[in-house]
């Protein structure tokens, strides 16, 4: 009815290629007059995202912020030593806490909840329970969540190998086949966190109110336009494309607390002196620390491009537990000097929107994590798809499908083989010097503002959305 106020709660999982999408979400819903309650985990995995969170709340005061206490994990019960995916293990045991805390929020009340994609299993239940509308975003590519709602409805989770042994999988209404090759590994491990998540959650899709995804038309057009029309099949939620989710100011200054401000002035100087277009930037997002033997290929690789370059190199996968001198000691003096020639390098963090967006950046070495690939897709910034682990190779297929990059399929996964630096140089250098590539990649780039712009398409997805919520 008109007049009724939207109340969203949002409920991130852990990870800062969680958290930053939901807070993007949450910074569009509120621009389009939405009222906004945030659940936040305590404790958080990493420093950057608990600094994030303080960012957004101080940016938006009229937002409500729900302290979620998480109980603690008997590690013996979870197959996974990565402190990402323990986390999201110990939210989803949590979140049957969740019911007070929610039944709470009064004025206005809960129009419904837009909970992590990981976390459907155990949060669905809750909001069944408080006749809550529950929504999720899937903090992937339209192309993945085909792959994840598809899967489960053809094979169990002790057969995924079979339904590809030696074949392509074909989802209906997706034109390019997905590879073997591509499927995240941890799925063909029985008994992972993820294989159980995966298939678990999937098969309750049906139940949720609707499925939002960080995508949008010219990016992903075929994907998209199989969800939507439910080609793919009859009992999928309503999908909302409601991407690209651009980085907000809350995040900007939030530079200064990650980086100390004397290398974050010195590198915005050495950008600012670049000519457009000529520098490239390599991250491997906020979770992968590649081997020191890789680390130092890469190097290797850049200075051989012969290209100015960004690097931001992580050493750990957790950031609380890096420590000073690991960037030295990890790249070695000698290669520390050629660098210095034609290279900056960062340990660990650097605002990535504000580097994909300035001028200077013409090029991307990427992880492919979805977050990173919308980033680049919004700055027509061409991408050399580098998947690590995970979802990134199907994102991969999407970078070289939608014209935004190409991929060197033969690098493997990340660790699986050390990709020489003669390799990589070579490979930077011909994303680079692409015209083809950089002129596909900038029509990318001007099809994201034509979504995202007033008017758009996105700002349609929107008001379908809270049209939804309303009812
Ligand atoms: Br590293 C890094 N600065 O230095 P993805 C990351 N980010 O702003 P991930 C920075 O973190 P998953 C840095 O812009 C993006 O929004 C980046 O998300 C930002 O990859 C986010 O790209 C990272 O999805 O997550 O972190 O590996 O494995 O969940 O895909």
């Amino acid at each position: 009815p008109v007049g009724k106020e939207t109340h969203i709660a949002l409920f991130p999982s852990s990870g800062m290629g969680h958290l930053t999408p939901f807070l993007r979400l949450a910074s569009l819903l509120l621009h389009h007059h939405c009222r906004v309650t945030l659940i936040t985990t305590n404790p958080t995995v990493s420093h950057a995202e608990s600094r994030l969170v303080s960012r957004f709340l101080s940016s938006y005061p009229q937002v409500t912020q729900i302290h979620f206490n998480l109980l603690p994990l008997d590690l013996s019960t979870v197959n996974s030593t990565d402190p990402f995916w323990i986390q999201s293990e110990t939210i989803r045991r949590s979140a049957h806490l969740l019911s007070p805390l929610l039944s709470s929020v009064s004025s206005p009340p809960l129009s419904g909840l837009i909970s992590d994609v990981m976390l459907v299993s155990y949060v669905l239940p809750v909001a069944q329970t408080l006749r809550l509308p529950n929504y999720i975003l899937f903090t992937s590519s339209a192309r993945m969540f085909s792959f994840f709602a598809y899967l489960p409805t053809i094979t169990s989770i002790s057969n995924v190998g079979s339904v590809f042994d030696g074949e392509d999988l074909h989802i209906p209404g997706i034109n390019a086949p997905l590879p073997r090759s591509s499927i995240p590994p941890l799925l063909l491990i029985q008994n992972s966190l993820f294989a159980d998540m995966f298939f678990s959650d999937s098969l309750k899709l049906s139940k949720l109110d609707g499925v939002l995804i960080n995508s949008f038309k010219g990016l992903e057009t075929e994907s998209l336009e199989t969800l939507r029309s439910r080609k793919l099949m009859e009992d999928l939620p309503p999908v909302f494309a409601v991407g690209p989710f651009e980085p907000c100011e809350f995040e900007k200054e939030e530079e200064d607390s990650h980086s100390d401000s004397d290398s974050s002035t010195a590198l915005a100087k050495w950008l600012d002196e670049k000519p457009d277009g000529s520098v490239v930037y390599i991250s491997f997002g906020s979770r992968t620390a590649l081997s020191k033997d890789q680390t130092r290929e890469v190097g290797d690789g850049l200075v051989k491009s012969g290209f100015k370059f960004l690097w931001v190199v992580k050493n750990k996968r957790v950031d609380k537990e890096e420590k000073e001198g690991d960037l030295e000691e990890v790249i070695g003096e000698e290669l520390m000097e050629k660098i210095k020639e034609n290279g900056f390098v960062v340990k660990n963090w650097v605002d990535q929107g504000k580097i994909l967006g300035h001028k200077a950046v013409g090029g991307f070495v990427s992880h492919c994590g979805w977050n990173s690939v919308v980033e680049a897709a919004i700055n027509g910034v061409r991408v050399l798809a580098w998947p690590q682990h995970g979802d990134q190779k199907i994102n991969a297929e999407v970078v070289e499908g939608s014209g935004l990059g190409m991929w060197v399929r033969n690098w493997g996964w990340g660790g699986e083989k050390v990709v020489k630096g003669d390799e990589i140089g070579e490979k930077v250098r011909e994303m680079m010097e692409s015209q083809s590539l950089k002129l596909k990649a900038r029509d990318v780039g001007e099809e994201a503002m034509k979504v995202a712009e007033a008017g758009g398409n996105r700002e349609e997805m929107f008001k379908e959305l809270i049209g939804d919520l309303k009812r």
